[in-house]
Order: C-alpha cells, then structure tokens, then sequence
C-alpha cells in the first residue's frame, strides 16, 4: 500500500513536471514569436514646431533616387588634409558626437519642408582628417555624380551638420541614405544627398552640378538662386 502510494506520488510528480515543461517551454516560444522589433515612427511636433513629413518632398534629383548599400558604404574625407579617412556608415554615427536641429529645405523650385534633422557635424570630420591651412573650400561628392562645394568658412562657423535622421527615422534611400548635408540658409541645391567623399581643395572657383548650370556659388537663400 505504503509502496503504491510513493510510486502513485511519484507518477504525479513526474507527469506535472512534463505539464510545467510543456507549459513553460510553450509560454517562451509565444513571448519570442510576439516579440517584433516595431520601424520607429515618424514625428511630425518636435518642442513645439510642426514639422513637415519625409514624404512632403518633391523627388527631382538628377539620377532619381540611389540605394546606397550600409554594409560597402564608405565615407572618404580626401584632398588638403594630413590624414585622409575612410569611414563606414557606423562608424561615422557612432564615432563621433551626434546632433539635432529644425532647420528648413527650400527648393529654387518653390516648396520648402521643415525637419528635425540629427547628425554629426562636419567640423568634427575635417578636424579629425586635419586639413591644411591652404584649403578653402570643401567639396562634396555624391552617389550619384552629383557635387556641390561650400566654403571652409562657412562649415567650420556654423555648426553644419551632415544628417543620418530626419524626423526620428533613419533618412529613406529617397531622402539621401546614408548623408545629407543639412546646409543652412542655403538653397535646396547645397544640400547634397548620398554624400560619399568630402574633399579639401583650395579651388575658389569650383562649381557643383547646379552652379554649373547657372546657379549662384554662394546659394544664400537671402540673394537670388540665379548668378
Ligand atoms: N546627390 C544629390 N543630392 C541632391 C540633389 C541631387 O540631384 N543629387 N538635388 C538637390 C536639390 S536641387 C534639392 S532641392 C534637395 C532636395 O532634397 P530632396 O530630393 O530630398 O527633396 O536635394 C539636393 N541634393
Ligand atoms: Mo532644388
């Protein structure tokens, strides 16, 4: 009898242990098939300023949009400077201290968008390359072929960003992936996309894509867009 009951016991304990397994075993499969990594989502109010949508631009770059590949992505600072670089994608957002500002795109075409741009700024790229004091301007290059070229000046004084996120989301291959330059109060036509190679040079008289088809040089957006 004393015999039975222990083997009885024992069978119980054994058979809820296999229920406990199988419940357990089941419950953490469930939490893993329901944990889903969530695409943040877009802000369209950031302290108090409404801001436009990714999707309020209107798509009119020379090549249509590029899709830049993140893991063969580049990024070489070349030209007037000591220590040329080469950067991946993450080592351009995770080395270096990042940055968010609202500052408004404004196309010659007529249409403007206001975004919370965040990134790094130029500054700190061409101070770590270590360019020479011959250089004047810098020189953007593009995925696509397309340039644009700022003074060193204005680079350097005005905490000029190169952003990686508008809006909170990561830029949409349409919207410049990986860079684009957040160029203030400069026309739309500064604001290079799928930046690949910022050069040095000490060439004053360069001319990007557009300037070279009659757009201003400087691309203040306080003078005309047209030399
Ligand atoms: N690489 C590259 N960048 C570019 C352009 C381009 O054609 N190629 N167009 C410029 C122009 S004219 C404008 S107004 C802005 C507009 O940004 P969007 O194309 O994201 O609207 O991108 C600028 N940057
Ligand atoms: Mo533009």
């Amino acid at each position: 009898m004393k015999k039975k009951l222990a083997a009885g016991a024992m069978t119980s304990v054994i058979f809820l242990s296999v229920i406990l397994i199988a419940v357990n075993g089941c419950g953490a499969e469930r939490s893993i098939d329901r944990t889903e990594e969530l695409l943040p989502v877009e802000i369209r109010e950031y302290e108090g300023t409404n801001l436009s949508s990714v999707d309020d631009f209107r798509e009119n770059s020379i090549e249509g949009p590029q899709q830049v590949d993140a893991e063969s992505y580049r990024l070489n600072i070349t030209g007037l400077v000591e220590n040329p670089q080469n950067y991946t994608y993450d080592e351009v957002i995770n080395g270096y201290q990042n940055y968010e500002k609202i500052v408004t795109l404004n196309c010659v075409e007529g249409w403007s968008t206001t975004i919370l741009w965040e990134g790094v700024l130029v500054k700190d790229l061409l101070l770590e390359a270590s360019y020479l004091s011959s250089a004047k301007v810098v020189i953007f290059h593009a995925y696509d072929g397309y340039t644009t070229s700022l003074p060193i000046d204005y680079i350097m004084n005005n905490d000029i960003i190169m952003a990686y996120k508008m809006n909170k989301i990561t830029l949409p291959p349409e919207r410049g992936f990986p860079f684009q330059l957040v160029a203030e109060s400069k026309w739309g036509y500064k604001w290079i996309k799928w930046i690949t190679e910022i050069e040095l040079s000490d060439d004053i008289n360069y001319q990007g894509f557009w300037e070279s088809r009659g757009y201003s040089d400087s691309g203040d957006l306080d003078e005309g867009f047209l030399k």
